[in-house]
């Protein structure tokens, strides 16, 4: 009897010693998956699938921008979630401060339906750390019934008094500075005091017009007729011109801020294995293309684009053109700068 004792109590050994070696880990995850991500970016039919398909239960919790998903993290220091999903300049940031853990390559076989285009950006040159989930651009909304379209090609067409009142600014700070600095015909990853100070004055000259700052409710504004023009993200738009036919979105010749948003795992996650399970999903084409039509942004998956009906290839909200994107850029890292736009920003949010 002692003996079985002794065989019982070092079988248990053997399996806790087994279950907590690094090596072991993956053997260990219990069937979780913390997704911290922005809301309305995952359908519901693509969660169940996967939790169907793999049995691991997805506790799905949103954010509606990067710096409150990036404080989040930060206080958890870096754990808490199995996946985040920021924007090109927060990959730089959070790979900067080793927020994001190294991705294994060998776990994301679906990484090749990827357009090629879209990988190797600046903010992760080898796509170590983020794998591209969706891209897309901050363009110009207008309501057709309040105002001609054939005569608005410009952002600084918000300007003008008959939009008193009628126009929407995103509350995002590099969208909205983006889309300042392209109306003054700078870059949207101006390092110059200058143009970020003229980029300001743009946005508090228009400030006295604005109905709303905001990034959450933006289609209702629009469908609503509460608002005549603004900006919006492309999905948002296509869905807004699904529900009002009198909406119509305007690329303004300036050009516009363009973003990418990708998965990454933080470097805290405790479901590593169930994190690149999911993104490995995601990456499938068929299921890229439920998220595309569902939330109508611009996928970078090129498998899951040539699934797509024509109507949808066609929608130059979401398939834009080179002219379409003319003058447009992407968001990078500013560094340091960044402090110089959270100072106009401030003044602005204050004045
Ligand atoms: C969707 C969020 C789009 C993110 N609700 C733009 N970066």
């Amino acid at each position: 009897m002692k003996r079985l004792v002794a065989a019982a109590a070092l079988l248990l050994l053997v399996m806790l010693v087994s279950v907590s070696a690094p090596g072991h880990a993956a053997a260990a995850e219990a069937k979780i998956l913390n997704l911290f991500c922005w809301s309305e970016y995952v359908p519901q039919a693509v969660l169940d699938q996967f939790e169907q398909e793999t049995g691991i239960k997805v506790v799905y919790t949103t954010y509606e921008s990067n710096e409150a998903m990036f404080a989040k993290l930060k206080m958890l220091d870096g754990s808490g979630y199995d996946i985040v999903v920021p924007s090109t300049y927060f990959v730089s940031l959070m790979r900067e401060q080793g927020l994001l853990s190294k991705l294994d390559k060998a776990k994301l076989s679906n990484l090749a339906n990827l357009d090629p285009k879209v990988l190797g950006g600046p903010f992760d040159p080898s796509n170590d750390y983020s794998v591209p989930y969706m891209w897309g651009s901050t363009g110009m909304l207008i309501n057709t019934t309040i105002v001609d379209p054939a005569t608005i090609t410009s952002w600084s067409d918000m300007l003008r008094p008959e939009f008193k009142g009628k126009v929407l600014l995103s509350s995002d700070l590099r969208d909205t500075m983006g889309v300042a600095l392209k109306a003054k015909g700078f870059s949207v990853n101006s390092l110059n005091e200058d143009e970020i100070k003229a980029a300001y004055e743009f946005l508090a000259a228009l400030k006295p017009s604005v109905r709303v700052f905001n990034v959450e409710s933006t289609k209702q504004a629009f469908i609503s007729g509460e608002v005549a023009i603004g900006m919006s993200w492309n999905g948002d738009a296509v869905i807004a011109m699904q529900e009002n036919p009198d909406l119509r979105f305007v690329y303004p010749k300036e050009g516009l801020p363009l973003w990418l948003d990708s998965l990454a795992i933080p470097a805290g996650a405790k479901h590593k294995d169930n994190a690149h399970a999911f993104i490995n999903f995601t990456l499938r084409p068929e299921i890229a293309k439920l998220i595309v039509e569902e939330f109508l942004y611009s996928t970078p998956n090129t498998a899951a684009w040539n699934l797509l009906d024509d109507e949808l290839k066609q929608n130059r909200a979401i398939s834009p053109t080179k002219e379409d994107l003319a003058n447009s850029e992407f968001t990078n890292d500013l560094g340091d700068v960044k402090k110089t736009y959270e100072r106009y920003w401030e003044m602005l949010k204050t004045q």
